[in-house]
């Protein structure tokens, strides 16, 4: 009876008005906001089917269409423990997407019995929206989906994606991971900060920062996280407007164009819902520097393994990667970090599993998005080891620091803020510059290409994406252009959120790597 009057209420205040299919993909839906009122209000009756499925636990609908132009905007659905909601799940969301008015209520009806879910289970959705004009509407149309199928919405307005993941972690562990509002993620993330840097006196680390917020909805939470800090890191922000601008930038590249950047500045950029950062400088020589997320990856690992071993504990650490993180990175950490590295398909939530079959899995796409998982017996451990009186005392403090550093990570997901304050931390415990961290290992020159094609899907990937199954030939064809590189290495995918295919290469030569990625796009165009 409900799933009628919510399917009709969708057909009298939120009708289809798009004909073409929709893919709920690698991160959600994201598009035109024009013609989203109606996908809002199915993915809310949608997340309240996912609460009743997860017994009435709280799970999250974000509005945001991360990077995107700011005419842009989707949606994001998030599972009970702050992470991104399952693959398994994504089939209901694109059948929601697609059928007519007519069908919907048959639809939803197919989703409850092949789900098994009971229908009267209670059911609670937290949504929040990035600073796009579009936003506050379409959260409307989603708390309408919500309420129309008797679903409890509780709105928190303006948040980073992060923040809402964190929130819904939270309300589902009985406040375990924190307190679960926007003061309690600051409180708990600057506490740890301070903790971890409390009479600190580095001599080369400035504590001194310039961040690029993207014009996005990290402008307004970044000053709220300042007056949590007091003036124990100094932020300078630059596009910390509203949605004027939104994202101005290139996709996939955080870099900012607004900051005047002289040697010794330390940067960094996020994206536009806060769940993805990179750093930069200005090496002495003048030249540009990327720190981007596979170096912030290997900063993480190093220092947590560093830690895991001071603190005289059994646990394995391992670093997730996608086909895209820089070949230098790779050998780094399995050479010289000797850290097992796994790799897996693009899209955060491969990460985020695969990081799941490590004691402490940190994982991090190249483009900036990542965090650190501990499994529960990890946190226990960790914990115990942290209070065990028996020990002396630099092991217990070396624990006692893992247990700080846990308190920074956003665990849920990654995140610019929580990033950050890890990164600043990690650079002052070892007195560094960007030059101390860049030091580790220098990248390989690499090109990502975009090649325009009539049909995406023929190209087959297997191997984590790194080589091509269909169409045939095509492998071998790229196996011999690489070999004729010294470190040539590259690979070609099919888009996950356009209608394209990437082409990525590497070589010991930028021309060389241009080169190679050129001719290899020939080979798909
Ligand atoms: C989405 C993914 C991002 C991935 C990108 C690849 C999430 C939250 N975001 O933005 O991780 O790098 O897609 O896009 O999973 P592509 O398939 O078009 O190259
Ligand atoms: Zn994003």
């Amino acid at each position: 009876e409900i799933l009628k009057k919510a399917a009709e209420n969708g057909r009298q205040n939120y009708p289809r008005s798009l004909q073409t299919t929709l893919l709920y993909g690698t991160a959600g839906i994201r598009m035109r906001a024009d013609n989203l009122d109606y996908i809002l209000y199915r993915m809310g009756l949608l997340s309240v089917l996912f609460s009743k499925f997860r017994k009435g636990q709280v799970t999250g609908l974000m509005v945001t269409a991360s990077h995107n132009p700011v005419e842009d905007n989707g949606v994001k659905l998030i599972d009970t423990m702050g992470e991104m909601m399952p693959i398994s799940w994504e089939k209901h969301a694109t059948k929601l997407l697609n059928v007519s008015d007519d069908m919907l209520e048959s639809s939803l009806e197919a989703i409850v019995k092949e789900e098994g879910i009971d229908i009267d289970t209670p059911a609670v959705v937290c949504t929040a929206m990035d600073t796009r004009p579009s936003s506050a509407q379409l959260s409307r149309a989603a708390v309408g989906g919500i309420n129309a199928l008797g679903g409890e919405s509780r709105s928190f307005g303006l948040l980073t994606t992060p923040q809402l993941h964190y929130i819904v972690c939270c309300l589902n562990t009985n406040h375990q991971y924190g307190l679960p509002t926007e003061d309690g993620y600051y409180s708990k993330l600057t506490a740890a900060f301070l903790k971890f840097n409390k009479g600190r006196r580095p001599s080369r680390y400035l504590p001194r920062l310039h961040v690029d917020l993207a014009n996005g909805v990290s402008a307004p939470k970044i000053q709220a996280l300042k007056t949590y800090l007091g003036g124990a890191l100094d932020i300078t922000t630059y596009n910390d407007g509203s949605s004027g601008k939104l994202n101005y930038q290139v996709r996939g590249q955080l870099v900012s164009h607004s900051i005047d950047l002289a040697p010794g500045m330390r940067c960094a950029s996020f994206d536009g819902d806060g769940d993805r950062i990179v750093y930069f400088y200005r090496r002495k020589g003048g030249q540009f520097a990327l720190l981007d997320g596979d170096k912030i990856a290997t900063l993480f690992a190093s220092f947590l393994s560093d830690l895991v071993k001071a603190s005289g504990l059994k646990l394995n650490l391992g670093l997730v990667q996608t086909a895209y993180a820089n070949g230098s990175s790779t050998k780094y950490i399995t050479e010289i970090m000797k850290v097992p590295v796994a790799c897996v398909p693009t899209g955060v939530k491969h990460l985020h599993h695969k990081a799941g079959d490590f004691d402490i899995g940190v994982y991090f796409e190249a483009n900036g998005h990542g965090t650190v998982l501990f499994s529960e017996g990890a946190q226990k451990t960790i914990l115990h080891q942290a209070g065990d009186d028996s020990l002396d005392e630099a092991t217990r403090a070396a624990a006692g620091q893992l247990v700080t550093a846990m308190d920074m990570i956003n665990q849920t997901v990654g995140d610019a803020i929580s990033d950050l304050l890890l990164v600043e931390t990690i650079l002052a415990v070892r007195d560094w510059t960007c030059g101390d961290w860049d030091a580790a290992y220098t990248d390989l020159p690499s090109v990502l290409l975009k090649v325009k094609v009539e049909d995406r899907t023929i190209v087959k990937t297997t191997d984590a994406e790194r080589r091509a199954t269909s169409p045939p030939g095509l492998q071998a064809a790229i196996d011999e252009l690489v070999a004729g590189y010294k470190f040539g290495r590259a690979f070609v995918r099919p888009s996950g959120t356009e209608d394209v295919m990437r082409v990525y290469a590497e070589a010991d030569t930028k021309e060389h790597a241009n080169k190679l990625a050129y001719e290899v796009g020939l080979q798909v165009y």
